[in-house]
């Protein structure tokens, strides 16, 4: 009932919906003419690609193989370039197997990449973490929480270990018992218990949390937040704050993410990609509410101010709209 309903909720924030009357034929025609020959018309691809479903792509993709006998994915690669074309691929990349392979590469890449392993495993339901799990093991033959254990350490390694194990029992005890040790873990000792900040923090009722926060903040006078903040330091840190932000609002997480992701020299073209391309479907219009509310401009004029070109285009139509 409740997963149902979330669903639903999930399914209508999108701004990315899949199209009314659609026909995968005559999609993958115009994608080929629109990559055949001399020159390549990006706007039809983007403006095309945008208009669809990530299940539609799919389709298109399929067809596209029947009625050329290629690779529509190799082919945008062959014709594309830079960050449109990693941007493409990410839409056209199934939900989970696109976290799974963002995973894959922070994993195996040259060091760890860790700002993806904090951005996907704080704010994906138990759900698609148990789906992530599965698929990771088939595309790879490796379990993913080893090969996360065997890249991380100390207590950044033992939370990302907690949120990847999805089925141990939850909700143990009261919220009082847990506020009380929180408040011993973080501000009744000198030092810190991060262990305790941990196992509180990896159970993964949101609501529950949420009510941890409250009980937190009457207990002791600070916000979760700023008794992170605080008390811990470099990825550890980053991991608490992301798991606390998406107990309170998964889309006011992700808010920020791309203000920061935007903000100051230089744009960290990957975490922006990531997040519009897999949120596009979700929940793009509660993360322009909580972006506009947050900050001082909507993401679209932010988006629009900081990148160029196809890019910047193809993801003005992922934001789909402006906010003034
Ligand atoms: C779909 O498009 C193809 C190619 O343009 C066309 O031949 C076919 O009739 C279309 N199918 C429908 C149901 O409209
Ligand atoms: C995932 C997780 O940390 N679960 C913990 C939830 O809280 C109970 C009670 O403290 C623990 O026993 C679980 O390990």
């Amino acid at each position: 009932m409740l997963l149902c309903s979330l669903f639903l909720w999930q399914a209508s924030r999108g701004t990315v919906k899949a199209s009314g009357n659609f026909n995968a034929s005559a999609d993958a025609e115009v994608l080929h003419k629109a990559m055949k020959g001399l020159g390549t018309d990006e706007d039809t691809i983007l403006q095309l690609l945008t208009a669809r479903s990530n299940a539609q792509r799919q389709q298109i993709k399929a067809t596209y193989k029947t009625l050329f006998g290629k690779d529509l994915v190799s082919d945008l690669k062959g014709e594309l370039g830079g960050k449109f074309e990693t941007l493409i691929v990410a839409l056209m990349t199934p939900p989970i197997t696109y976290d799974v392979t963002s995973l894959r590469n922070a994993i195996k890449g040259a060091g760890t990449d860790e700002k993806v392993l904090v951005e996907i495993l704080a704010s994906r339901t138990p759900q698609q973490v148990k789906d992530i799990i599965a698929a990771y093991r088939q595309e790879y033959d490796d379990d993913l929480e080893e090969d996360v254990s065997g890249d991380t350490s100390g207590h950044f390694k033992r939370l990302l270990v907690i949120l990847l194990q999805v089925h141990v029992t939850l909700l143990l005890h009261t919220e009082t018992d847990y506020t009380k040790a929180l408040f011993k873990a973080g501000e009744h000792k000198f030092g810190t218990d991060e262990q305790s900040f941990v196992t509180i923090l990896g159970n993964r009722s949101a609501e529950h949390l949420r009510k941890v926060f409250d009980a937190y903040m009457k207990l002791s006078g600070y916000e979760m937040e700023e008794s992170i903040q605080r008390e811990t330091s470099g990825s550890l840190r980053d991991l608490l704050l992301a798991v606390v932000k998406c107990a309170r609002s998964v889309p006011g997480y992700f808010a920020e993410t791309l203000y920061y992701s935007m903000k100051g020299a230089g744009t960290d073209d990957n975490t922006l990609i990531r997040v519009m391309a897999s949120r596009s479907e979700v929940d793009m219009l509660d993360i322009r509410a909580e972006f506009r509310k947050k900050f001082a401009c909507s993401l679209y004029s932010m988006i629009k101010g900081d990148t160029g070109g196809d890019f910047r285009k193809t993801l003005l139509l992922l934001c789909g709209g402006d906010d003034a």
